[in-house]
């Protein structure tokens, strides 16, 4: 089954919110940043066809890190345009929940979480980035998924921030749940979940859009603020973070409604399950971090005077867990005295005092009523 979407077009010029975003896009004679889009109309598949399987060679087993270090320093590949995830300023400095996240990496790596350079992919490319070697790992507000598990040739490691897909609007429509934006416009950025799940939501509930389709963030949420669409849409986390840095941001709301699940973290290539442990057990050392009460400004002492079993191994007192991982011993401990734990990370991005203000709600440990529990180590 086909149905038809018309995309809208037209030459405009966006003064808005580029400039607070740092993204270079074509200046007009003006001075004044242009985005060009081209009238289209295409035929999507309602359920998006599957993309062709990239055959890539993938990793051995212990190949990846022998090449890191080789290299001397790790490549991330992070988002650019999502301040509190992956955001980079105008001095090229970047900063972010999943950018830290790659600081952490480093830190496990090379007892030096300022080893890492990072790159910007965008949606679309940052598969390719994967696969082709361009980048180590990926840590880009990125959904877990079998499509992206299987033909896309990643492996996910665990979630580090559990999210949904949200919908905002401004205030004045009035609008408070999906039926409200019935025959509406909503603009959505392609190379994500997000225009399968808009599909797929609305096609369940019968409610008819037409969708606005960009290749960016920063196009997206122009679109949506010169009123060029109804409401925009994606990661609530996207929502939250794209407000911040519109012109008024109390003047949009983001509706009550989750309209998928979306198992946001860092994922590797198929192949190198050496690399996938430590990737996976850098997020682990993070949640470790938090339950143990472990913090960068209290990690010396507690390494000091550690008596419990678990949190000897953890810093590298006993058990030889780092070299398990093909790190040295105080990887544990590196990261959190260089990164901070998870909580740290967590409110240094995302907390109550940044504009980026996300509660904790699944994103907390087990123990709190969240989704976060790292295994025993041992
Ligand atoms: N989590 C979803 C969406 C991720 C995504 O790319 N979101 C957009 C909207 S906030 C984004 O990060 N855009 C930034 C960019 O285009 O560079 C996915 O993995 O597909």
């Amino acid at each position: 089954m086909r149905k038809l979407f018309a995309v809208f077009a037209g030459l405009t010029v966006i003064s808005l919110l580029l400039a607070a975003c740092g993204t270079a896009a074509p200046a007009a004679s003006n001075g004044a940043p242009v985005i060009q889009t081209v009238v289209v109309t295409v035929e999507v598949p309602v359920t998006a066809a599957p993309a062709a399987p990239v055959v890539v060679a993938p990793a051995g087993y212990g190949e990846t890190l022998k090449a890191v270090q080789a290299r001397g320093k790790l490549v991330c590949g992070v988002n650019s345009q999502v301040p509190g995830f992956g955001y980079v300023d105008s001095a090229g400095s970047y900063s972010g929940f999943d950018v830290d996240y790659c600081r952490a990496l480093a830190a496990a790596i090379f007892g030096d979480a300022t080893k890492v350079e990072f790159r910007a992919v965008s949606a679309k490319e940052r598969f390719t980035a994967l696969q082709s070697g361009e980048i180590d790992v990926l840590s880009r507000n990125t959904t877990w998924t079998l499509v992206r598990d299987t033909e896309l040739g990643g492996n996910f490691v665990h979630t580090t921030f559990y999210d949904g897909q949200g919908m905002m609007v401004k205030k004045e429509s009035g609008i408070t749940d999906l039926k409200g934006l019935d025959g509406g416009t909503i603009c959505v950025q392609t190379g994500t979940t997000t225009e399968l799940n808009l599909a797929d939501v609305m096609a369940t509930q019968g409610i008819s859009y037409t969708p606005a389709v960009f290749d960016d963030a920063d196009s997206t949420f122009a679109a949506y603020a010169e009123g060029r669409c109804d409401a925009v849409t994606t990661d609530k986390s996207g929502l939250v973070s794209r407000r911040a840095v519109l012109a008024d941001p109390a003047n949009h709301v983001i509706l009550d409604v989750t309209m998928s699940k979306e198992p946001l973290g860092p994922m590797v290539r198929h192949g190198d399950d050496q690399w996938f442990d430590i990737v996976q057990w850098t997020v682990f050392a993070l949640f470790f971090g938090e339950e143990f009460g472990i913090t960068s400004a209290n990690v010396d002492e507690q390494k000091s005077s550690a008596t419990a079993p678990e949190a000897k191994r953890f810093f590298g007192l006993e058990g030889d867990m780092g070299l398990k991982l093909g790190l040295t011993n105080d990887w544990g401990y590196n990261i959190i005295k260089q990164v901070g734990n998870y909580e740290e990370v967590y409110n240094r991005n995302l907390g109550p005092d940044t504009l980026t203000y996300i509660p904790r709600g699944l994103n907390n440990l087990y123990t709190n009523g969240g989704l976060l529990y790292a295994p025993p180590v041992h």
